[in-house]
Parts: structure tokens; C-alpha cells; sequence
């Protein structure tokens, strides 16, 4: 199955001396960690939703939502990248890769130090493996604090949170800027596991189209970007990254 599609990208990848890989929740579904949109994601619960919104934090059930991240922080620790975040740490030993991840679970980076590339890898949204200070900024990765105390900055006695970027919130400083910045001049462009939903980072792809870059989607779903791909493999990405980056590297 896909023979043709794995070879064509296979072929591109090959071929490209700069690669942007725009990654989504699904790239980490098959380490078992929940997506946010289709039928078995967060927000098919509507009401987790809000949890997502800096305004929830601000002037909502800041204690539910510190809860529901304490819980998805709680989880990362137990999970393990998989074939497709290995596959992808591999791929970035031929090429210049820069990694673009919607994601927060720190898969991607975990992957990367056990093959020993070294992609450039952007945080789009943060990590949930930092905490920081709402009210001072101060910010650590820290895997003993539990959010669902709703603790206090060491600091400067402020609201701790995630280390995460929320709705209505600004991207980490640079970090759009430099995804675009190398997707201008990218020669493939990998999509795999997203919606495609999400802005600014969803016009990632489109930076590296207009570069004339071919674009390759990985997705047992149509997304909002499957009709700007070349290449569309509608497939698990844990099951067919590893077969194209087999047949492009060997
Ligand atoms: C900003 C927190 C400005 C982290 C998240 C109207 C129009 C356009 C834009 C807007 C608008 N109104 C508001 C906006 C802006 C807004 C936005 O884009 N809204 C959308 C929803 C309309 N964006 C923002 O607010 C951003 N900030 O614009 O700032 C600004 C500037 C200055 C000062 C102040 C503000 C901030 C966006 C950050 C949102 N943070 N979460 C966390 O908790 O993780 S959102 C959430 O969505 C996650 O971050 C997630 O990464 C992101 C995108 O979702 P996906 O990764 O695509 O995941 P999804 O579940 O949707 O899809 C999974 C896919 O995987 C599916 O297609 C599925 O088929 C596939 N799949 C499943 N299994 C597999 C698979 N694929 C491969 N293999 C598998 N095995
Ligand atoms: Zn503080």
C-alpha cells in the first residue's frame, strides 16, 4: 500500500538539501497521547476547549484547567516517542532539517538525542514539560511540580502555568519568524499529523509552497493543508515515515 506515494517522497526527501517538518498532535498519537480535533480528541469534550484559552486561565476555572494540564503533564513522563519520531530524528542526519512542532510532549526532542542529529527543532506552542510565571515569566522545565496545586512563584508569588502558548496568546519570541524564515528556502516540506487549523503555524507549508518546495503530507485524514500537498499518503505517520525514510536514506 502507498508504494507510489512512499516512493515519490522517498524521491523528494532524496533530493532536498533543506527539509521543514510541520508537526501536529497525530505525530504523537501512536505513543498513545490524545489529539485535539477528530472524533476521539480533547475537544470532542466542548468543554475542555475553553481549557485551552488564556481567558480560562485569567478569569475562568483556572483550578480545572491547571488540573487538566497537571494531568496531561503527568502522562508525558510515561510515554515513549515512536517509530515516526525516530524515523524523523534519523531523516535529519542527510539533509538540514528544521522541525516545526505544534506539539508540547517533547517527543520530538527526546527522539533527536537518542539518533544524535541535530535538526533545529521550534517549539511552536511551548512545552508542558516547563512551568513558568504568568505574572513574572520566569520559566523552567520541571517535572515535580504539580500545576493542579495551583502553586506559587518562588519568585515573585505569581500564578505558575504550563509552559505553553494558549489562544489569544503570542507565539515564543522568533519562533514563527524562523520556521517561515527557513521554509522560504526549503526543497520538501513535510506535514504530518495536523489539522492545519491552528495560526499562525499553519501557514508554515505555504511559506515553503511559494518557495516551490514539494509538499508531503502524512494523515489517515484530509486536513486543511491536504490540497496544497503533492504528495498525500492518508496513513498513519508512526507506519509510513519510516518506510519513506527508509527508501530515501537507506
Ligand atoms: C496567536 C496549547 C496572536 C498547547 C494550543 C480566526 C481565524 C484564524 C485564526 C484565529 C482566528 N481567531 C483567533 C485566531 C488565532 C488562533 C487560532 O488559530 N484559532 C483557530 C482555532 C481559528 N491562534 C492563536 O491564538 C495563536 N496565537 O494568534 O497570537 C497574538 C499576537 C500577539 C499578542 C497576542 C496574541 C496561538 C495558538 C496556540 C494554541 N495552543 N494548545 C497545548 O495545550 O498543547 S492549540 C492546539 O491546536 C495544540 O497546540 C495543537 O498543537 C494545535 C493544532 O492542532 P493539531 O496539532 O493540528 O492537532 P489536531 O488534533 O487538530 O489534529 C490532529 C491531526 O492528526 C488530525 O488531522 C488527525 O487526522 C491526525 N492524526 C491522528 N492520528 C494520526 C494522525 N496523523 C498521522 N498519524 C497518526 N497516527
Ligand atoms: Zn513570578
Amino acid at each position: 500500500m502507498w508504494e507510489e506515494e512512499i516512493e515519490a517522497a522517498a524521491s523528494a526527501l532524496r533530493e532536498a538539501k533543506r527539509v521543514v517538518a510541520f508537526i501536529g498532535s497525530g505525530f504523537s498519537a501512536e505513543s498513545g497521547i490524545q489529539t485535539f480535533r477528530g472524533e476521539d480528541g480533547h475537544y470532542s469534550d466542548r468543554e475542555i476547549a475553553t481549557l485551552t484559552h488564556v481567558s480560562t486561565f485569567e478569569s475562568g476555572d483556572r483550578a480545572r484547567m491547571l488540573g487538566w494540564y497537571q494531568g496531561r503533564r503527568d502522562q508525558v513522563w510515561t510515554v515513549e516517542p515512536n517509530p515516526g519520531h525516530h524515523a524523523l530524528a534519523r531523516a535529519a542526519n542527510h539533509g538540514e532539517y528544521l522541525i516545526a512542532t505544534q506539539n508540547v510532549d517533547g517527543l520530538i526532542d527526546r527522539a533527536v538525542d537518542k539518533a544524535g542529529s541535530s535538526p533545529e527543532v521550534i517549539h511552536l506552542h511551548g512545552s508542558i514539560l516547563e512551568v513558568a510565571c504568568h505574572d513574572c515569566g520566569d520559566r523552567r522545565r520541571d517535572d515535580q511540580m504539580d500545576l493542579g496545586q495551583q502553586p506559587a512563584c518562588d519568585e515573585c508569588g505569581g500564578r505558575m502555568r504550563p509552559g505553553v502558548v494558549w489562544f489569544g496568546e503570542a507565539l515564543p519570541e522568533g519562533a514563527f519568524e524562523r520556521s517561515i524564515e527557513f521554509a522560504s528556502s526549503a526543497d520538501a516540506c513535510l506535514v504530518i499529523g495536523t489539522s492545519g487549523i491552528v495560526y499562525p503555524a499553519a501557514a508554515i507549508p505555504e511559506f515553503a509552497k511559494r518557495a516551490g518546495a514539494t509538499l508531503i503530507e502524512i494523515n489517515p485524514n484530509r486536513s486543511e493543508l491536504s490540497s496544497l500537498c503533492d504528495i498525500v499518503l492518508e496513513a498513519r505517520s508512526g507506519e509510513v515515515l519510516p518506510r519513506i525514510v527508509e527508501r530515501a536514506y537507506g
